[in-house]
């Protein structure tokens, strides 16, 4: 957790920022796990205007100018596609950072946070939670279509914003090694949770084994494509623009499908407190499947497209395990607004690992027909 910022400093830190008019306001928004973000609300004399601020979070970004140089270039090269491409309104289609006033891409404040301003885009929501498969099939579609547009990316590979972020075994292993310590402890409020994860150690592997071996490709992923990191249309439905592109980095396509399962096909937020409600709705599967493969399946080899299914069961365990862990370390991670939220959204996590586990054949019967 990174320290609370006043709203007169926020004010301050905008004006570094290379646009014109007064500014009105710049109250937090959005509902993100990471960074700090701030709508600013700024009067042009066309009209109210507005720019999104955000504080990088760099307790779990160490390097965040690597992270930043990394934007500089996913940004600039999917401005540049979409207007070679003719498309009329390629300025709401991917996210714009606007520079400061001396010109730099971000802004390093007095106390070494990095803070970056991009172009709000309006008219489009990120949802935390799914809908309707109309939704789910859109927010597939963006992220293919993200894929696609960052395949040819000039420049070499990107920087690593986090080593290992899905790196399975790794995040399977940091959970062993928190209960080892029990710092906190924790582990005796966590005992079925504990036992579901320890049940499933051997599956963890599948990915990236066979991203080692050359079974799987790496290519250029977003590796946080939860629903509410794509913005649809508020009167269209229809996805206008991937955000938060902090973790875009080399990946396996399979990471980013496994999250929109993860977020996209349960009715129920993330943190829901009530089990009941939480389970793997096939016509969201269907639809996510559907949006992807429009985007996406002209270039994923069939081994990537047989393991789709797979990746929605791992990727789920996965971000499980994570909120496990950190609920056993203390809470250090993700933001929490009450004591047991990290456990809490641990337990949804498995619950709808659960679902899939009992569906894992009718879902890779929906891949192989597709
Ligand atoms: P975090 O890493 O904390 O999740 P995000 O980059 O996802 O932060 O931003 C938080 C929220 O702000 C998003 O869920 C979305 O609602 C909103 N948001 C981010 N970028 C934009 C943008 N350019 N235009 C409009 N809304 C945005
Ligand atoms: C975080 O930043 P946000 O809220 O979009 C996290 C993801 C998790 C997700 C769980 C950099 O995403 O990896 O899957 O929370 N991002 C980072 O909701 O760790
Ligand atoms: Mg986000």
């Amino acid at each position: 957790m990174t320290m609370t910022v006043a709203g007169k400093e926020v004010l301050g830190i905008a004006r570094a920022f290379d646009f014109t008019g007064e500014i009105l306001q710049a109250p937090p928004y959005g509902s993100g796990h990471i960074n700090d973000t701030f709508k600013v609300e700024v009067k042009a004399s066309y009209g109210p205007t507005h720019f999104l601020l955000q504080r990088i979070n760099h307790q779990v970004f160490r390097q965040p100018d690597e992270l930043m140089a990394n934007i500089e270039r996913v940004c600039a090269h999917a401005y540049a596609k979409l207007q070679q491409a003719g498309v009329p309104d390629a300025e709401r289609r991917c996210l714009r950072l606007i520079p400061t006033r001396s010109g730099k891409s971000w802004l390093v404040d007095a106390t070494g946070n990095r803070w970056r301003c991009y172009h709000f885009i309006e008219g489009a929501t990120g949802h935390d939670v799914i809908r309707t498969p109309t939704q789910a099939q859109a927010a597939a579609r963006s992220f293919g279509a993200f894929q696609a547009l960052l395949a040819d990316l000039p420049g070499g590979r990107l920087n690593e914003t986090i080593q290992d972020f899905h790196h399975t075994p790794s995040r399977y292993a940091r959970l062993l090694q928190a209960l080892a310590h029990d710092r906190h402890g924790r582990a005796a409020a966590a005992v079925p949770e504990i036992a579901f994860a320890l049940a499933r150690g051997q599956e963890v592997s599948v990915v990236v084994d066979a991203l080692r071996t050359g079974e799987l490709p790496e290519r250029v992923t977003h590796n946080d494509t939860k629903l509410n990191n794509v913005l649809l249309d508020d009167v269209t439905q229809e996805g206008v623009c991937v955000i938060d592109l902090d973790t875009v980095m080399p990946g396996s396509a399979l990471y980013d499908f496994g999250d929109l399962v993860r977020t996209s096909t349960s009715p129920a937020a993330e943190d829901e407190t009530d089990l009941a409600k939480i389970r793997m709705q096939f016509p969201m599967f269907e639809a996510l499947v559907r949006g992807y493969l429009s985007s996406a399946g002209g270039f994923l080899t069939p081994r990537e497209k047989s393991l789709l299914p797979f990746a929605g069961k791992l990727i789920t365990f996965e971000i499980g395990l994570r909120f496990l862990t950190d609920w056993l370390e203390g809470d250090t991670y993700f933001k929490i607004t009450r004591p047991t939220h990290n456990l809490d959204r641990a337990r949804t996590q498995f619950k709808l690992v659960e679902s899939i586990e009992a569906q894992l054949p009718a879902m890779q019967a929906c891949v192989d027909r597709a």
